[in-house]
């Protein structure tokens, strides 16, 4: 699906601001048809934006079920004879869509934009009422997974908790912007690029394939940093051959050159940034355009105070500041799919991203906290195949948003899996084969989880890198750094003789409440969390076939409510208002370029 864009054929709307809002106490929004009259009891909420921080009563903020949103927007008189397109960038974590009485839309993944033809549905020169209603439970079946539980109330009754099995806020509501835009009648549906560079010819290379809707003649334009077109080709799929390229490499803003495919379709033109770069693993080295590339960056969130999980891009550009402050190349888009925004920003500013779905948590044992009693992952009535249905779903939408972008390196498939148990492996089998067959230029992972090691793993055979979280010094042997380092070291050395591909430590690190010292260091101050990481990077400089590092976390973020969590995850080199704790100076140093 293409992000909206304003071209000479199409005009976009962004209906981002105050909506009508009301929680759905009672469930009775869809049987009261809420969407066809103005909403009961509303009050105005932005767009985007979670809703939860912004109110004062924890009921609200904690709500398990339904939410309703609603605006009119005036339909340009203009718009006449247009195809006219609703999207949302994302409804977490479903949602149904009306305009005015018809409903035309739902969908399930909170992460993923989707989007409607409403033509028929509205009269340009005059208002179209939108309601959308917003569900934010997760279950077995949903990526992520979660649980909804009874719980009694003083008055007697029951209600309802909402468990799950990751460690962030289940924030909620419009979290990126809803859209109407035109596009003509016959136009461009999708376009599929990979590309390759030959580092030793200079020379690079596009593959296109175009799928189009209606009639008409489909061609492209390569055109360079400049504008001035540098290739071109008719037909819906074909190759661009450029015999000098200059590459999308990693670095900078002036290092990650892009190009622009002008993809025209009848009248319809839409521009596509896309950068000629190579992605490759061979033997224990991850080679981006034929050079070996060492990982150094982050695990992060989408998250900040009061926003929650909305896109913002005053927080993605500071982000990104920080990022290139602290001498940071890459990021995972750990637990799900970021902002299409936050992805063109990283392909603009050279940082290398590895694309995550939102399958984490599928681990039901892992988390006592949840309150879900322990029990096995992969099987029937657990994580099953309607959970597998879900997640395949997600590897689809993932791919099909997030291919054209050069940032994009590798795809996780999901984060920490129960993957000692043997079913996992049937599993994630077919989930491996789909991602293949959709995209054969990337490499896969499925980031490993403490605790299942070389010997036990089931998975690690079916990736191209093995990435790894681990918490020595902090889960386990917890404030002994000696007897971690000699662990860690021990592990790492285990994997990379198994498998003989790269080791990527996806995550490691210590929570410290900013401001907290101690000397000597003791867990949760800020000395620990700089020695931990020091002597981590250590150890991963000294083993071959470590291909770099992911802090665990860029900064601060909130989490569910839970005894080893102070007002959250504080595993932040950055606080959750973006300042540096001391570890942030420390690896700068150790980042900095040689
Ligand atoms: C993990 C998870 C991450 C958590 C982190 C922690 O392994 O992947 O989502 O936030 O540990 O801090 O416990």
């Amino acid at each position: 699906m293409l992000p909206p864009r304003d071209t000479t054929s199409r005009d976009c709307r962004r209906l981002d601001g105050l909506w009508d809002f009301t929680f759905d106490l009672g469930d009775q929004g869809r049987e009261g048809q809420w969407w066809r009259a103005p909403l009961p009891g509303r009050r105005p909420m932005p767009v985007p934006s979670s809703y939860n921080d912004l109110v004062t009563e924890a009921f609200e903020r904690d709500h398990v079920g339904e939410v309703w949103y609603q605006r009119s927007v005036l339909v340009p008189a203009g718009w006449a004879g247009a195809r006219v397109v609703l999207r949302c960038d994302a409804v977490a974590h479903s949602g149904t869509v009306w305009v005015d009485d018809v409903e035309v839309a739902s969908h399930v993944g909170g992460y993923t934009p989707f989007e409607v033809d409403v033509t028929d549905h509205v009269t340009p020169g005059e208002d179209a009422r939108i309601t959308i209603c917003v569900d934010n439970r997760l279950a077995l079946d949903t990526i992520p997974p979660g649980l909804v539980q009874p719980v009694p109330r003083a008055d007697g009754a029951t209600g309802e908790r909402q468990a799950y099995f990751h460690d962030f806020f289940n924030y909620s509501g419009l979290h990126r912007s809803v859209w109407l835009y035109t596009r003509p009648e016959a136009h461009v549906e999708a376009v599929t690029v990979t590309t390759t560079y030959e580092p030793a010819a200079g020379s690079g290379a596009v593959d296109y394939a175009v799928r189009v809707s209606g009639a008409g003649e489909t061609s492209v334009r390569l055109l360079d940093g400049d504008g001035v077109p540098v290739a071109a080709a008719a037909g819906a799929r074909g190759q661009l051959v450029l015999e000098r390229a200059r590459p999308w490499q990693p670095g900078s803003r002036d290092t990650a050159h892009l190009y622009r495919l002008e993809v025209t379709h009848g009248g319809d033109v839409y521009p596509l940034d896309i950068g000629v770069r190579s992605v490759s693993v061979v033997g224990n080295q991850f080679l981006i355009n034929g050079k070996p590339f060492v990982f150094k960056g982050f695990g992060m969130h989408e998250d900040l105070a009061l926003r929650g999980k909305a896109h913002d891009d005053v927080r993605m550009v500071r982000d990104f500041a920080l990022l290139a402050w602290i001498g940071a190349n890459s990021f995972r888009t750990s637990h799900y799919p970021y902002a299409d925004e936050v992805l063109d920003h990283a392909d603009r500013e050279g940082i290398v991203v590895i694309s995550e779905t939102a399958a984490t948590g599928l681990h039901l044992s892992l988390n006592a906290m949840t309150g879900v009693p322990m029990q096995d992952t992969f099987k029937p009535g657990g994580i099953d195949e309607r959970t597998q249905a879900a997640h395949l779903q997600a590897v689809r939408e993932l791919i099909a948003r997030d291919a054209h972008h050069p940032s994009v390196v590798m795809w996780s498939l999901a984060n920490e899996p129960n993957t000692a148990e043997p079913a996992a492996r049937t599993y994630f089998e077919p989930i491996v084969a789909l991602a293949r067959e959709l995209d054969p230029s990337r490499p896969l992972t499925i980031v490993n989880v403490g605790g299942t090691e070389p010997e036990t793993d089931t998975v690690a055979e079916l990736v191209d890198v093995i990435c790894l979280n681990r918490y020595f010094g902090w889960y386990f042997r917890s404030g002994d750094l000696t007897a971690a380092e000699v662990t860690l070291e021990d592990e790492l050395r285990r994997w990379l003789g198994q498998y003989g591909k790269p080791v990527l430590i996806t995550e490691f690190g210590a929570d410290a409440v900013a401001g907290l010292h101690s000397l000597p260091p003791r867990m949760w101050s800020e000395e620990f969390q700089t020695d931990l990481i020091a002597m981590s990077v250590r150890v991963f400089r000294r083993n071959e076939g470590v291909i770099g590092e992911h802090v665990w976390n860029f900064a601060d973020f909130m989490t569910a409510e839970q005894y080893h969590r102070v007002v959250g995850n504080r595993k932040g080199v950055f606080t959750r208002e973006r300042e540096p704790k001391a570890v942030a100076f420390t690896l700068r140093d150790l980042w900095a370029p040689e």
